[in-house]
């Protein structure tokens, strides 16, 4: 056992007895949602992993410690917080762990968490990409470089198109990352069901996403899977209205020079602003949605032992 992990009891019973569980980043409650709504969500999130068969585990850094599975008032800390908390990426982790102090896990590194804790379904909003103007910037998220090297599967609402969506297929293709649409054939775009890229390709059930993954697995293939799960119908925003407000947070991220790990949660924010908090409303719901998700495919997954 890693000597920096600390794995709640309930998950590590669940692991030991080979049950269901499912990894949730905490970037998304310090730097992603406002409080309280934040906390709100994280809550229900772990409720509803539960509902769906699964154990939660909820991931962040706590005084220095990596944590698989959060205790209620632990979240609460994470969402009052906020931006205070440390937003912490694979390269943040050393000097993060070494002074001891909270961090709140992107996908990256709550997929190397939760690699280190033996969890292998992992529910989130949306994940990194590469950003557009990156054939200038360089702006790729880590998140894609640990999809090719560490073995978690990841199930989101698609990438945001603050991202370029074409541009981000193209690296998980070469970095040899199995792209999932569930139940469509389309790359869903986080906010809305549809983007016009294609996925590599679709699958229908719970069962089926576990049976790739196991292959995947049992064949020594390295690196992880995205599944992407469209927004619920009813959620779903207007594509012209919500790519509007998309151009204009990130023109004014380039006019005001923000780079590097400030980039994301700048244009997570001004899109909540300008929206009033519709987004937020939609970004609520899919996360709902991709919970029932993940901890039905952990299930099937263990099923396959
Ligand atoms: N995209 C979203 N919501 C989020 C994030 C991305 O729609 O909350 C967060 C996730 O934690 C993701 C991180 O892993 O931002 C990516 O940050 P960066 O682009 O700096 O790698
Ligand atoms: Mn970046």
């Amino acid at each position: 056992m890693n000597q920096y992990l600390d794995i709640a009891p309930e998950v590590r019973k669940a692991l030991d007895e080979g049950k269901p569980v499912v990894a949730l980043e905490s970037t998304i409650i310090s730097h992603g949602m406002p409080y309280p709504q934040n906390v709100e969500t994280a809550l229900n999130v772990e409720r509803i992993v539960r509902e769906n068969g699964a154990v939660p585990a909820t991931i962040a850094i706590l005084g220095g410690r990596l944590k698989a599975g959060l205790a209620r008032e632990e979240i609460e800390h994470l969402g009052k917080a906020g931006y205070a908390v440390t937003k912490v990426s694979r390269r943040d982790l050393p000097v993060v762990v070494s002074r001891g102090m909270d961090g709140a896990t992107t996908v990256a590194t709550t997929m190397i968490i939760a690699a280190m804790a033996g969890i292998r379904v992992f529910a989130t909003g949306g994940v990194g990409g590469v950003h557009r103007g990156a054939e200038t910037t360089m702006d790729i998220s880590a998140d894609l470089e640990e999809l090719a090297m560490t073995p978690v599967m990841v199930v989101c609402a698609g990438a945001k198109s603050i991202l370029d969506l074409g541009l981000t297929l193209e690296y998980l293709e070469t970095k040899g990352v199995p792209v999932i649409g569930y139940q469509t054939e389309e790359l869903p775009a986080f906010y809305t069901r549809t983007s016009g890229f294609k996925v590599d390709y679709r699958l229908d059930t719970p069962e089926e996403l576990a049976a790739a993954f196991h292959v995947k697995g049992e064949m020594g293939l390295r690196g992880g899977m995205l599944v992407t799960n469209p927004i619920p119908e009813e959620y779903s925003m207007d594509p012209a209205e919500i790519n509007g407000v998309i151009a204009r947070a990130v023109e004014e991220a380039r006019a005001l020079g923000i780079h590097g790990k400030q980039t994301t949660p700048f244009l997570l924010a001004k899109i909540k602003d300008i929206t009033g908090g519709d987004s937020l409303a939609a970004n609520i719901q899919l996360v709902y949605n991709n919970a029932a998700l993940a901890a039905r495919t952990a299930a099937a997954l263990s099923a396959l032992g």
